[in-house]
């Protein structure tokens, strides 16, 4: 069973946040990884996925709709906008061979056993899809059917960017937040779960992020750099 579990979600290819959270992962005594999806689009994906690759010990992942864009190479033809289409095959032309095959590989949810919470469903988006976004603010009867389903009392969710922890028709469901392009908080946004949960936001030096986003040759470089620099209220 897991004692202290670090729910990583949202990366989205910013290496900067992703480390700071995982020294305060380590700090916090986290035994278990979990990173729920969308890791390499964004700005530095090779090294967001070489960080993350090398980790040892348990260590969980789940495939993002991001994930499966990059892994594919999705574009217009695929009904995307010009500019998502860019940034999917920029990322993929960083990756390695190795690091494409392991986000194609990804599966879409997985289940941990931790202490204090039981058996906790992880998904990227709901849990019927990765794309689904459940928000803070959803209304009750939309969730509903995205969790009717659902065995598990705790189900970890990401995808919108923004923080919450709340409980709807008996399923409690936090979203993470995201670590690298987060909505609504100016730190690098996760979950420590067991034996409570704990919602983080982890300082980092996001002067010194933006200057490697406008060092990084992703198209709309500019985008993502005023992302980070002034967080949007709203997610995605
Ligand atoms: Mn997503």
């Amino acid at each position: 069973m897991a004692q202290r579990v670090a729910a990583i979600y949202d990366i989205h290819g910013n290496a900067s946040a992703l480390d700071a959270v995982l020294l305060d992962a380590e700090r916090c005594g986290v035994d278990t990884f979990v990173f729920g999806g969308d890791l390499a689009w964004g700005p530095q994906p090779r090294l967001v996925m070489e960080r993350v690759m090398s980790l040892v010990g348990n260590v969980h992942f789940i495939k993002g709709n991001a994930d499966r864009e990059v892994g594919e190479r999705y574009g217009v033809e695929q009904g995307l906008d010009e500019g998502t289409a860019k940034i999917n095959q920029w990322c993929s032309d960083q990756l390695t061979h190795e690091q494409l095959e392991f986000l194609n590989g990804l599966k879409d949810n997985v289940t941990v056993n931790i202490d204090g919470l039981g058996e906790v469903l992880f998904v990227h988006g709901s849990p019927r899809s990765d794309e689904e976004a459940i928000r803070r603010d959803t209304p009750e009867s939309e969730i509903e059917p995205m969790v009717v389903s659902v065995r598990q009392f705790t189900i970890i969710c990401g995808h919108t960017h923004i923080q919450f922890d709340r409980t709807v028709f008996g399923k409690r469901i936090i979203n993470a937040g995201s670590v690298g392009l987060q909505s609504a908080a100016r730190g690098a946004c996760w979950a420590l779960l067991g034996p409570d949960v704990e919602l983080r936001e982890t300082e980092y030096d996001y002067q010194h992020a933006v200057a490697l986003i406008r060092q990084s040759g992703v198209p709309m470089a500019n985008d993502f750099a005023d992302h980070v620099l002034n967080p949007p209220a709203e997610g995605p």
